[in-house]
This record gives C-alpha cells, sequence and structure tokens, in this order.
C-alpha cells in the first residue's frame, strides 16, 4: 500500500490512529508483519517486538502471533534471529542463498529460513505489554492469550539464557555483537572505528544491492564500501558455522554493545514480572540478568551518565555522541546526579533542546558530530521507535516529565500519518521506506495512551 505524501501535515489523533492501523493490516501476511514491503519484505525481530506493542492497542491475540511466529524460527541454541524470510519470493540482499543456515549449521530451524544474527531484545517489553492489554480484553480473550504466553515463556527464558551465556561468556555485563546488524544502527557512527577493522577479501561473492532500488535513493542508505563490510562479515559467519565460541575467536568485528546490553537489562526485569505474575519462576536468575547488564552499562558511562560501547578486539572503549549514548536512561541504575546530566543533556541544546530541529526528538547522531549526516539513515535523522524506547526508559527511571515531551514531540512527528522509517531531523522530511511497520506500531501505541 502506498499513503498519500500529498496530505496534509497534521491530522486528528483518530485519523493517524486509523492509518497505522490500517498500515499494519496491509502489511500483515496472516501471523507474520512484514517491516516494510518494498524494502524489508520479511519479519526483522527487534521490528516485530515493536509491531507487537503496536498490535497489543489493537488485538493482544494477534499481537501475541507476531511474536509467536518470530520465536516459531529461534535456534536450537536460544538465538532468536534477525530475519524471518516471509515465504513469498523477494530480492532481499543478502537472502537466505547468501545465509545458507540450514545448510551449515544443525542448529538453525529446519522449518524456516533465517538469518544467523540477532537483534536487540525488545520482546519480554512487547510481552508484558500484551499481558497489560488483556487488562482491557474479553475474560475469554484474557485467559486464551495468557495461556499463549505461558507456552512461550520457555523460549523467551532459553533466549535470554542465550544472550546471557552465549553471548556474554564472560559475564562481563555487556553483550557481543559481531555484526552492526545486530545493533540495529546498521551505519552509525559508533561502528566506524571497529570497522576500520573488516577488510573485505577477494572471497567476497558479487552482490547487487536490492535496497538501492527498492528505495530509489542511495543518498539516504549505508555506502557502498559499508555494504562490501557488511556482506563480509556473513561471509566471516557462515565460515564460522555461526558457532558463537568460534565466531568469539575469528570474527573482525566483536563489540560490547551498550543500547543492546540496556535493552537486556530492562527485558530481564520485564520477563521477571511476568515470570511473577503468571507464577513460571526464574525471577531470581532473571533479575540478576538484570543487574548484571545495568551494571555493565553504567560502568562504561562519564560523568554525563553517556555510556559507550567497547571493541572487544582492542578492548577500547568506543566513544560515538550517538542515541546510543543514552542507555542508562533505558536500564536505568546512574546515581540521581548523573541521571539528571543526562536528562538535561538529552533536553538540552545538543541534542532535543537543538533550535535547529523540526521536532524535539533525538537525531541518531549529534547534530555537527564527526559522521553525522541528517539524510543517512543512522546516521542523523530521528528514528520514532527509539523515541518510543526511550520515552518508556524515562518514564521507569523516574522521569516521567521529560518522558511525556518526548511521547508529546514523537506523537507530533507522527501526526503527518505517513509512518515513515526515519525523519530528517532539520526539515522534519520523512525518508526511508514509507509506511513503516513499527513507525505506524509505534504511532498506535502513543495516541492509545490515556
Ligand atoms: C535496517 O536493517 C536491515 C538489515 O538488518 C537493512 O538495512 O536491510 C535497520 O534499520 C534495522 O534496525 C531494522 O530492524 C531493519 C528493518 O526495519 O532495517
Amino acid at each position: 500500500m502506498t499513503v498519500d505524501a500529498g496530505a496534509p501535515a497534521h491530522r486528528t489523533s483518530a485519523e493517524v490512529a486509523a492509518r497505522a492501523a490500517y498500515v499494519l493490516r496491509a502489511h500483515d501476511q496472516g501471523a507474520l508483519t512484514v517491516a516494510a514491503p518494498r524494502l524489508y519484505p520479511h519479519m526483522w525481530s527487534w521490528d516485530a517486538a515493536f509491531i507487537a506493542i503496536g498490535l497489543a492497542r489493537l488485538s493482544p491475540g494477534r499481537a501475541l502471533a507476531e511474536l509467536e511466529t518470530l520465536f516459531g524460527a529461534q535456534w536450537r541454541t536460544g538465538m532468536v534471529p534477525h530475519i524471518v524470510f516471509a515465504d513469498t519470493i523477494h530480492d532481499y540482499v543478502p537472502g537466505p542463498d547468501r545465509w545458507r543456515c540450514q545448510q551449515v549449521c544443525t542448529d538453525a530451524p529446519r522449518t524456516r529460513a533465517t538469518s544467523g544474527l540477532i537483534q536487540p531484545p525488545v520482546h519480554a517489553i512487547a510481552v508484558r505489554r500484551i499481558l497489560e492489554a488483556t487488562r482491557y480484553a474479553t475474560p475469554a480473550e484474557r485467559r486464551q492469550v495468557t495461556l499463549r504466553i505461558r507456552l512461550l515463556w520457555p523460549r523467551l527464558l532459553a533466549w535470554h539464557r542465550y544472550l546471557a551465556e552465549q553471548r556474554d561468556p564472560g559475564s562481563s555485563g555487556l553483550v557481543t555483537i559481531y555484526h552492526s546488524w545486530e545493533s540495529g544502527m546498521d551505519n552509525s557512527p559508533r561502528w566506524d572505528g571497529p570497522y576500520a577493522a573488516v577488510r573485505p577479501g577477494p572471497g567476497l561473492p558479487p552482490y547487487r544491492r536490492a535496497d538501492l532500488s527498492a528505495l530509489g535513493e542511495s543518498r539516504q542508505r549505508p555506502s557502498d564500501a559499508e555494504y562490501d563490510r557488511y556482506l563480509w562479515l556473513v561471509e566471516e559467519l557462515r565460515a564460522a558455522r555461526y558457532d558463537d565460541a568460534a565466531a568469539a575467536r575469528t570474527l573482525s568485528f566483536r563489540v560490547g554493545d551498550v543500547f543492546m546490553s540496556a535493552i537486556f537489562a530492562a527485558a530481564n526485569e520485564e520477563l521477571a514480572a511476568i515470570g511473577d505474575e503468571l507464577g513460571l519462576g526464574a525471577t531470581g536468575e532473571l533479575l540478576e540478568y538484570a543487574d548484571r547488564y545495568r551494571k555493565g552499562v553504567v560502568g562504561t558511562a562519564g560523568d554525563d551518565g553517556f555510556a559507550a560501547d567497547i571493541d572487544l578486539r582492542t578492548e577500547q572503549a568506543v566513544p560515538a555522541p550517538t542515541i546510543a549514548g543514552f542507555a542508562p536512561l533505558i536500564c536505568g541504575g546512574l546515581d540521581a546526579p548523573r541521571q539528571r546530566a543526562l536528562v538535561e543533556l538529552l533536553e538540552g541544546p545538543q541534542w532535543c533542546g537543538n533550535p535547529s530541529l523540526a521536532f524535539a526528538v533525538p537525531p541518531s547522531t549529534r547534530p555537527g558530530a564527526e559522521g553525522f549526516d541528517p539524510g543517512r539513515y543512522w546516521r542523523g535523522p530521528q528514528w520514532p521507535p527509539m523515541n518510543w524506547l526511550l520515552a518508556w526508559g524515562l518514564e521507569r527511571c523516574g522521569e516521567p516529565a521529560a518522558a511525556a515531551r518526548l511521547r508529546a514531540a514523537t506523537s507530533a512527528q507522527l501526526a503527518d500519518g505517513l509512518f515513515a522509517e526515519y525523519y530528517e531531523p532539520f526539515t522534519g522530511r520523512p525518508l526511508g521506506a514509507q509506511p513503516q511497520s513499527w513507525s505506524a506500531a509505534v504511532a498506535l501505541d502513543l495516541l492509545a495512551r490515556p
């Protein structure tokens, strides 16, 4: 479907919510919502979680089905893959033929083609929202959804155990990623340093960038040099047969990701709360993980509370002025003065309070910083799901006023009803795929808030 781009910039909340619901319905293939039909014609892991958060406002049962589909493609190790390929044929690159997961790794699911990477574990956050949404459902629906959450529980637990054990075998408190696709912030300046060590070899098979033809504008997407590296890392991972121990030894990209770790810390608390409510146990273990990853994130923060990734190959912090630095506002754990400093930084003139911004939401990279590019993907544009996540974290951290301001600015940006993948921070121009499912989903959730 397309949404009319020439439409008026501001619509009523009811109209925006109706359009958002329409977008999610149009992208629904039954129990799998594609991220965006042309550019991303499959299911992405963290997109699915945000989509479920939006769908929970319409139908808790359908919202849960999204996660059941995703976890139906879980690997035997507990890993939840970053892409679950839809059955329809598309020319997304890299497709199943390049990942070859089922051919090289017995842990990959037999019934679904997937990628061999992960994405941030927003899922337990989504499941808790679904459980909360059942309070407004009929008793029969509540019973049914609760039962299905119980059935999903072992898979959620296995996913969290995978992250804690396989992606952080030394219990450092930071989740290791092997590819910037795992962070979800593919070409963020966060990765420029670590990517300098990734040198694509002559063995990189030729490929054609399907993303450029799908979007029709290369200026918004990662460069060819970045794509060579992305696909080279897939070659390295496949050569390691997607084995975590082998990857940890051989991959030329290994970073302790603070943003992923902060989400993981918070997600452990959410999962523990679900377990508590439904009497499923594992609370102690999950709260221990939460504590470990919260400490891991906070341990990288400076006096202003801003956190930094760690390049595990050099053991050096990667100080990059990107939205990921606000990770402690998602997991909490800063002492009061540093939390205040971080909220002030977020709302101050370098970030949301920058007077040149069209909407007071954080650009993915600080304007003016090295690597900032207002039109290029994760190098500058503003991303609605990231705003949602930060507002959610601020609320949990005891910063309700800042959370409300961020939610209001995000809703104002989404009032164009176009649900762009991302927005140019100064002009407010919608960019990337339009409409993008996760943008519509967070709009639905924000508008349904009492
Ligand atoms: C983008 O990433 C994919 C690769 O995983 C791509 O560019 O093809 C990112 O924005 C990622 O965070 C997102 O989950 C995905 C689908 O929306 O697209």
